[in-house]
């Protein structure tokens, strides 16, 4: 990451896109997290350990809390907001993990450090039929997935609304690089429907916003079923909201299909490569940004590139209804 503060257009009143903690705020972070960490149970997914992390959140150093309450009343033109210089442990890491579906349980320094800015911006939830319900996951090369459309993959990682099919999909992304990829130029594509807009014309813009598109569950939520028929943009035609996974998602017509596919080039043309160092973690606007990632050639050695990864609700109360019992994993 460049150490600038880019500066976004000032009518979406968030000015920062990238935010580099000075040395005090970090260490006033370690702080924070530190006594995170030591906090009972310390297990991530414990709802009293949880409440710990909400609670700590309110004390984040005064830019972050800022930027985070700037970023969730309006994540500006391009929808992310990415933090530098975070804290992570001072000793070595462990091997980046190899197996699929590995989790984060142990409220280990990045696992609270990842559950404490996303519980700054919202709800940490989770997926029963993802990861085990985990509320940290581990986004890891895996042998057996490298050419599947997963985060397990190392093929191109097509763009995609995290969970695009689920009514109560993610607002927000947040990934925590631990570890770099051998390459080190393994970016995270995201690319911003406020940006692609002007570039798909209004005949396009309309059918994007008819009920003609089916969103297919992954296989692990099969038992789902597909979404819809649902429109792709959605809400104000000059500023939509946006749904889409180009692995999952197709058109229930021929002009559905097509488009979809200028959706999808408008969204290439405007895309950026977010390459994430041990200490960033981006926190990306699921309903504004589509993400994926370029292709990249794990050695599955222990020390290919390794992630946390958590999902944020801003409205907790609106998927009780998927919420057995009450907790934070959703059905
Ligand atoms: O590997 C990445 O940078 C992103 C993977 C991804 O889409 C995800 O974990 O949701
Ligand atoms: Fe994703």
């Amino acid at each position: 990451m460049t150490s600038t503060m880019a500066s976004a257009n000032a009518d979406h009143g968030n000015e920062t896109a990238l935010l580099e903690l000075t040395g005090e705020e970090r260490a006033d972070l370690a702080a924070l997290v530190r006594r995170l960490t030591r906090a009972e149970p310390a297990l991530v997914d414990d709802p009293g350990w949880r409440i710990h992390a909400r609670r700590a959140s309110c004390g984040l150093p005064e830019r972050l809390s800022g930027a985070m309450r700037d970023f969730s009343h309006d994540a500006g033109p391009d929808g992310t907001l990415t933090f530098s210089n975070l804290p992570l442990s001072p000793g070595p890491l462990p091997p980046t993990p190899t197996v699929r579906d590995s989790v984060e349980r142990v409220a280990t320094t990045p696992a609270a450090l990842a559950m404490l800015l996303g519980s700054a911006l919202g709800t940490v939830v989770a997926y029963r039929n993802e990861k085990q319900g985990a509320m940290v996951q581990n986004v890891v090369p895996v042998p057996a997935l490298a050419d599947s459309q997963s985060n397990g993959g190392s093929v191109r990682l097509e763009f995609h609304t995290e969970n695009a099919f689920h009514p109560h999909r993610p607002d927000y992304v947040g990934l925590l690089c631990l570890r770099p990829a051998h390459e080190d130029l393994v970016g995270t594509q995201v690319a911003s429907i406020r940006r692609a807009l002007a570039l798909i014309d209004e005949e396009t813009r309309a059918v994007l916003h008819e009920p003609r598109f089916l969103t297919e569950a992954p296989p692990s939520f099969r038992s789902t079923g597909p979404s819809g028929p649902r429109p792709v943009l959605d809400g104000a035609p000059e500023d939509p909201d946006i749904c889409v996974d180009f692995h999952a998602t197709s058109g229930l017509d021929e002009n559905a299909e097509k488009a979809l596919a200028q959706l999808r080039e408008a969204l290439w043309a405007v895309r950026t490569d977010v390459v994430l160092r041990p200490g960033d973690m981006i926190f990306v606007d699921n309903r504004v940004v589509v993400h994926g990632r370029v292709a990249f050639s794990p050695r599955y050695d222990g020390a290919d590139r390794w992630l946390h990864r958590v999902f944020v609700h801003l409205d907790h109360r609106r998927s009780r209804g998927c919420r057995p019992g009450d907790g934070a994993v959703l059905i």
